[in-house]
């Protein structure tokens, strides 16, 4: 965790987190890792490729996933993030709405919460980051993973989303949490028609200008499926498109599946940045 407090501070790299789902449902690559040594294997395979960090996930967060309970969530992601920690020192985020769930993976070797309902699910978790001293993500959702896909709705989607962030933001930072364990994500595909994640993509300033790091989801998701009208594995090309665009306007990590292609992508863009040496 070390390593991103000081990459914090100098912002010198676009990092890259790696997607490590150790369910049965989630999208794209789920049930790819049915053991343990699967999914700690393919962490690592992460990491040779370039991830900065790797975010665990033990219950699906796609349109219509059914809520995973606490102790199943636990038992999923505790022993991965334990095989990682015990053969890499990367940086872990646990991808959970759940206190309990992340007290553990913080116990186990996690430095970060991933929290889809920016603490809002469970109200024991921001005392838990505050506690350990983590970082964590507080990302946009329009209602939830059940819900949110039904009849997604904003009257100004950017201005709404920035000023739920920002309001997220104060909230964590009066829960005793550090402004520089925080970073921000407007949550592509949560709750978003496709011109609702056009004009995300075509706004990241409003988010990069929140003084937080800026962490962007598009890996494979569907408003990449419905510009091209290709499955999930054959969005490849569309999240690259869309991952270097986003580096260029400012976007300080990138969320993927692909973290060779994500890598080589960050590296490229990041020197197309106004903003980099
Ligand atoms: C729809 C399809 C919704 C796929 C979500 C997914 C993000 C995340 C996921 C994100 C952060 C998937 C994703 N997406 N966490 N978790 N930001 N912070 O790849 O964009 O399965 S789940």
């Amino acid at each position: 965790m070390e390593q991103l407090a000081e990459w914090v501070r100098k912002r010198d790299r676009v990092l890259v987190m790696g997607v490590l789902n150790v369910t049965p449902d989630s999208f794209y690559d789920g049930g790819k890792h049915a053991t343990v040594s699967d999914a700690v294997g393919h962490a690592l395979a992460m990491v040779e490729e370039g991830a900065d960090i790797v975010d665990v996930g033990g219950a699906s967060s796609r349109p219509g996933a059914y809520p995973v309970g606490v102790d199943e969530e636990l038992e999923r992601v505790g022993p991965v993030i334990e095989g990682i920690r015990a053969r890499s020192d990367v940086a872990i985020s646990v991808d959970t709405t759940w206190a309990a769930v992340a007290r553990a993976a913080i116990a186990s070797g996690a430095g970060m919460v991933n929290d889809i309902s920016a603490l809002r699910f469970d109200p024991d978790l921001a005392s838990v980051v505050a506690e350990m001293g983590v970082f964590a993500v507080l990302m946009h959702m329009q209602g939830d993973p059940q819900s949110m896909q039904v009849s997604p709705s904003y009257a100004n989607p950017v201005g709404e989303i920035r000023s739920f962030l920002k309001e997220r933001l104060q909230a964590a930072v009066e829960a005793g949490i550090s402004g520089e364990r925080l970073i921000v994500d407007p949550g592509i595909g949560f709750g978003k028609r496709l011109a609702h994640n056009l004009a995300i993509l075509r706004n990241l300033s409003e988010f990069t200008s929140l003084g937080a790091p800026l962490l962007v989801g598009v890996s494979r998701k569907g408003f990449l499926g419905e510009i091209l009208d290709l499955p999930p594995s054959e969005r490849l090309e569309g999240t690259i498109a869309v991952n270097a665009i986003a580096v260029a306007c400012g976007a300080d990590i990138l969320r993927v599946h692909d973290v060779k292609e994500g890598r080589r992508t960050a590296d490229v863009a990041h020197r197309l940045r106004s903003d980099a040496t």
